[in-house]
């Protein structure tokens, strides 16, 4: 069975729920059950990697989704956060072989983290989760083949 963990960031949850939303919504439309999908919402982005790396470790994810919104212009420490959240939640996949999606919008305003969650130019969160279920697919073929 294919059990998908969204793990979601509550800082600009304003805007991180709507991801979250249309990730759920996305799954279920390409047939993941309801009750395959589960959630952890952590404080901040620079937290994502450190929940995503455990689950991947554990051997009970099919893919990890990764969730959050980092805004420039709200913080000097745009480049660390989101810095660390890329190469963590990149680290977390390769170390494991678990597809951990990097689904992390990073902006210079407001207004563009809002029109990429849904408003104007598509949801970062429904991008996520469509390339979730792709590299399962992916993934499965990579097995198929090695047994070859
Ligand atoms: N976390 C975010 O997810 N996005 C941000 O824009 C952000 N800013 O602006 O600082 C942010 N900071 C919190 C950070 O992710 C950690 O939670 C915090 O540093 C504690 O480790």
């Amino acid at each position: 069975m294919k059990k998908i963990l969204i793990v979601a960031s509550k800082f600009n949850d304003y805007i991180t729920k709507s991801m979250h939303s249309g990730a759920i919504e996305t799954l279920k439309e390409d047939g993941i059950a309801d009750a395959s999908i589960e959630t952890i919402w952590v404080p901040g982005c620079f937290e994502l990697p450190t929940v995503a790396t455990k689950a991947a470790k554990s051997g009970a994810w099919s893919a990890i989704i990764c969730l959050g919104v980092v805004i420039r212009g709200e913080t000097p420490h745009f480049d660390y956060v989101a810095g660390q959240a890329a190469a963590g939640i990149m680290k977390a996949g390769t170390d494991t072989g678990v597809p951990v999606i990097f689904g992390v919008l990073t902006t210079d305003t407001v207004d563009q983290a809002l029109n990429r969650a849904g408003i104007k130019y598509g949801n970062k969160g429904v991008d996520a989760a469509k390339t979730a279920t792709a590299m399962i697919k992916c993934m499965s073929r990579l097995e198929e083949l090695s047994r070859k």
